[in-house]
């Protein structure tokens, strides 16, 4: 498609954000965020935390032990580095693979198996932890946290509602409703689009004529920016900017976080081989987050061989004793579902039917 001088204008503004290359040499010095030594192994003991987490939860659903699973290898950064830019009273209204970011905002590892699980304990958020459950339709997080920032609003808090989708997620119409009412109202949303570059099989370039995702926001009114999303320094900034953006009352924003996820879209059957190159693959493991990061925190003298096997050691136990207490949990029953769904209102016959499971499940 043949592109207007002004649409080449609007696209060519959108420069991918970047503070950390892919040899882990810092080429942004301005952009640097102020974050302490500390608080830096904290954000790469996260990302080794998490991939080790993935590695197991893949291989707990190959044993039959754990149920609903989107693997998140690649995009550690961009989960991770967002998060913790947050405060834990901000909101966050993830998307199925965002379990990382809900559980370092809170939620208990072993309720982040049961959700998997779809046992009803795994949707029971511990009173104050500021998050929804995984949206699974595509984009409809959008719309509602442009309510929750409303209501945050109203409420004179001063933070912000977060929301994550994919690539995938903002070629849904819920995508523009969200970020446009949130723009007309000047509401502390921000909203995230981890760009992977594919919505299950079908690439990015498919999906929109839009060069970038990060342009959407120009429509909107609202600030847009494309980030390097295997870069964990730069969307911790762009996250804090845009933070601070709302708290400010200068209105949401939308980030654009470039990133790959290294593995099927989710462990029920997708093949990527089908529709994605091994060259495309190697192309981006060589940006891969944890070993940028691990290169600038050794230049540093901030991380060593020895201390990120303590880390990989305490992930495989913390989720052996997690998988544990999950395995705990009590068998879910019919009843429980139709205790939990309604207060007292119920539909017509389902206090009969509830009578009857209640029977069944005494036997
Ligand atoms: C409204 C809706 N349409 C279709 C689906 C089926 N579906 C599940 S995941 C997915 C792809 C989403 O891709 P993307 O937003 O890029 O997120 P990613 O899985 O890559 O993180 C689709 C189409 C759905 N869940 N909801
Ligand atoms: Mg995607």
């Amino acid at each position: 498609m043949e592109k207007t001088k002004e649409l080449q204008k609007v696209e060519e503004q959108f420069e991918t954000f970047q503070i950390l290359d892919e040899k882990g040499k810092i080429v942004n010095k301005e952009a640097m965020p102020e974050l302490s030594d500390e608080q830096l192994k904290e954000m790469m003991t996260r990302m080794v935390y998490t991939r080790i987490w993935d590695q197991r939860a893949i291989s707990l659903n190959r044993q039959g032990r754990l149920g609903f699973y989107a693997p998140v290898a690649g995009q550690e950064a961009s989960m991770i580095g967002s998060q913790f830019a947050l405060d834990k009273k901000d909101w966050i209204l993830p998307g199925y693979r965002d379990i990382p970011q809900i559980y370092y905002h809170g939620l208990p590892l072993h309720q982040a198996f049961l959700w998997s699980r779809g046992h009803f304990q795994g949707g029971q958020v511990p009173e104050g932890v500021r998050i929804m459950l995984p949206q699974i339709i595509i984009g409809a997080q959008i719309t509602q946290t442009a309510g929750v920032a409303m209501g945050l609003k109203k409420d004179k808090e001063e933070q912000v509602a977060v929301t994550y989708t994919g690539d995938g997620g903002a070629s849904q119409g819920d995508f523009y409703e969200g970020m446009n009412f949130a723009g007309a109202f000047n509401l502390p949303a921000v909203f995230i689009v981890q760009n992977n570059r594919f919505a299950i099989s079908v690439p990015v370039e498919q999906q929109s004529a839009a060069k970038t995702i990060a342009q959407k926001a120009v429509a909107a009114g609202i600030h847009g920016q494309q980030v390097d999303g295997m870069d964990i320094l730069a969307v911790y900034a762009a996250t804090e900017e845009a933070r601070n953006r709302g708290i400010e009352g200068n209105g949401p924003t939308m980030l654009e976080l470039m990133t790959y996820r290294y593995g099927p879209h989710t462990m029920a059957g997708d093949d990527p081989t089908r529709y994605r190159t091994s060259e495309e693959d190697d192309e981006w493991e060589k940006k891969d987050p944890i070993v940028r990061f691990r290169k600038f925190l050794e230049g540093k003298k901030l991380w060593s061989e020895e201390e990120e096997e303590k880390i990989v050691e305490q992930a495989k136990e913390d989720i052996k004793a997690a998988i544990k207490e999950a395995d705990g949990a009590p068998k879910q029953k019919v009843t429980d579902l139709i205790d939990i769904t309604y207060s007292d209102q119920k539909p017509t016959n389902l206090d009969e039917q509830r009578e009857q499971y209640e029977k069944k499940e005494s036997k």
